[in-house]
């Protein structure tokens, strides 16, 4: 792995400049987060899920999507994925053991983080007001509760989820526990809340949060 413990990752001299659409305060964060950890050159674009832009970049309007390489690549896992495997950075090699593992935190992190505050996202604000059922938070909230105490348990000797240095589920988590804190979750077990905290400390994290203004 080519990313040093903690530190950050040397930029790939030459790399294509690639474009990002998608707000800061939307998913869009994890990708220009790694850009910025990897020191990758890139444009942003602030487009509002569902925005004009937004369905320019992907017919379903939803963000982030990626411009690269004269195609635009929608999901922000397959995004990090793409970013980290073609620059060698914030990953694992695939087919180590090593990366079944970070793969392993990344797929438990959207199971049971993510798709748990997308569905109190879903009731709250972004289905239409007749299919809310605001009630269901209440369940989510525990769920949630109970998947950080696992995390806790998925830690290890750190500092980061996959070892020594930082990895493409550790930039899911952190944005997740910065969601999750937006949405009045539980904070989880000591541990996991410091955890959280080293990842917001990184220069890079500062760097993508004094972007644009966060309404
Ligand atoms: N699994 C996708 C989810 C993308 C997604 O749902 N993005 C939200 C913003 S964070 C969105 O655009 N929502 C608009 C909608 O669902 O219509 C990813 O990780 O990129």
């Amino acid at each position: 792995m080519q990313d040093p413990a903690g530190g950050t990752a040397a930029a790939d001299a030459g790399a294509e400049t690639v474009t990002v659409v998608g707000t800061v305060r939307s998913r869009a964060f994890r990708v220009l987060w790694l850009l910025e950890e990897a020191g990758l050159p890139h444009v942003h674009v602030p487009a509002y899920p569902r925005s004009a832009e937004a369905v320019a970049a992907n017919p379903a309007g939803k963000v982030p999507v990626l411009l690269a390489e004269g195609a635009a690549i929608t999901d922000s896992t397959a995004i990090l994925h793409y970013l980290a495997d073609r620059h060698g950075l914030l990953t694992h090699p695939a087919g180590t053991l090593a990366r079944a593992r970070q793969d392993s935190l990344t797929h438990f992190l959207l199971d049971e983080l993510d798709s748990v505050l997308w569905t109190a996202a879903r009731h709250s604000f972004v289905l239409p007001a007749e299919w809310r059922v605001p009630e269901v938070k209440a369940s989510l909230r525990w769920e949630f509760d109970q998947s950080l105490g696992r995390l806790a348990g998925r830690l290890g000797p750190g500092p980061f989820l996959a070892g020594e240095a930082i990895t493409v589920p550790d930039i899911i988590a952190g944005h997740c526990l910065h969601w999750a804190a937006a949405a009045r979750f539980p904070a989880g077990p000591a541990p996991v809340q410091s955890y959280a905290a080293r990842l917001a400390a990184r220069p890079a994290w500062a760097a993508v949060m004094a972007r644009e203004p966060r309404d």
